[in-house]
């Protein structure tokens, strides 16, 4: 009988609802600090507050689901952890990341939910970071600047994007970045790869990279149908040594106007209040079969 996993909630801003067997940390108090992003600094003082729920927790028996992918950088801190683990990692660790959105953007201020897959990229027990699904025009034209280059054309970060020209990231060598004509194709070509190699597996998922026909974010989605990630996280779910999930909905209004400024640039929608109890039901009933999909 398939057993159900005990997610762990990091609960920053009450997007996430009740899940079967779950723990819960109250982070509330945290939310203005590491919303969108943060000093480094700042982050370092979440990790510490944090440390000793999380290394008796770490592994692959507990997804954890952060919230809104508004805070997509914790996964950093939970990726940098893993050198922690009871167990030590066999080898160098493949990141697999669900993302409308590269993630790997320059950003001078610290590390945010738009750059850290480059920070992950740096750390020593990681292997590659893969980010699957954007749709974002991130990675085009005048955008390509934005990007962090050098672990692109190292092949470290990879790109998997659907229905993007990437012509200037690659001219500008980030031999890395690659686009597909569909999720299908995209799909197709990265569970080919899977057989390739035994490395162990850290699979980051923020539900942005998902349709709007499945559920709503608070960014800007690309075309993925959950039916078919899930079916590639069940393809997964042996090799994983970790797992989170960001996307999430929740409203929230920065009392810095240096955080507002920011997040206004990405223009993020305003969301009634209405829509947002609907947007989270929906979001609910993802989360349950994601977690029966990653039960083994
Ligand atoms: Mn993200």
């Amino acid at each position: 009988m398939k057993r159900m996993l005990n997610p762990l909630v990091l609960d920053f801003d009450a997007a996430v609802h009740a899940l079967p067997g779950e723990q819960r940390i109250a982070l509330s108090d945290w939310q203005e600090a590491i919303r969108f992003g943060c000093r480094m600094k700042t982050l370092r003082a979440l990790e510490a507050a944090l440390a000793p729920q999380l290394d008796a927790l770490l592994g692959p028996a507990f997804p954890i689901f952060i919230g809104s992918g508004d805070y997509h950088h914790v996964s950093y801190l939970l990726i940098e952890r893993l050198r922690h683990l009871r167990e030590p990692l066999r080898e160098p660790l493949r990141v697999v990341v669900f993302d409308n959105h590269p993630d790997n953007m320059r950003y001078p201020f610290g590390i945010h939910c738009g750059s850290w897959v480059w920070h992950v990229s740096r750390l020593p027990h990681v292997a590659s970071v893969e980010v699957l699904g954007i749709t974002s025009s991130d990675v085009e034209a005048g955008h390509a600047w934005e990007n962090h280059l050098r672990p692109l054309r190292q092949n470290k970060v990879r790109y998997g994007c659907v229905g993007r020209d990437v012509g200037l990231l690659q001219k500008l060598g980030g031999r890395g970045a690659n686009s597909y004509a569909s999720t299908t194709e995209l799909l197709d070509a990265f569970t080919a790869t899977l057989d390739a190699s035994s490395a162990p597996i850290y699979l980051s998922i923020d539900k942005d990279v998902l349709s709007p026909q499945d559920v709503h974010t608070n960014w800007d989605q690309g075309t993925m149908r959950w039916s078919e990630l899930g079916a590639v996280i069940e393809q997964l779910r042996e090799r994983l040594v970790g797992c989170d999930v960001t996307g999430d909905v929740s409203v929230y209004r920065y009392q810095s106007r240096f955080k507002r400024f920011l997040s206004g640039l990405d223009q993020q929608p305003d969301i009634p209040a209405r829509q947002l109890s609907d947007w989270q039901r929906d979001q609910h009933t993802l989360n349950l079969d994601l977690l029966r999909r990653l039960a083994r």
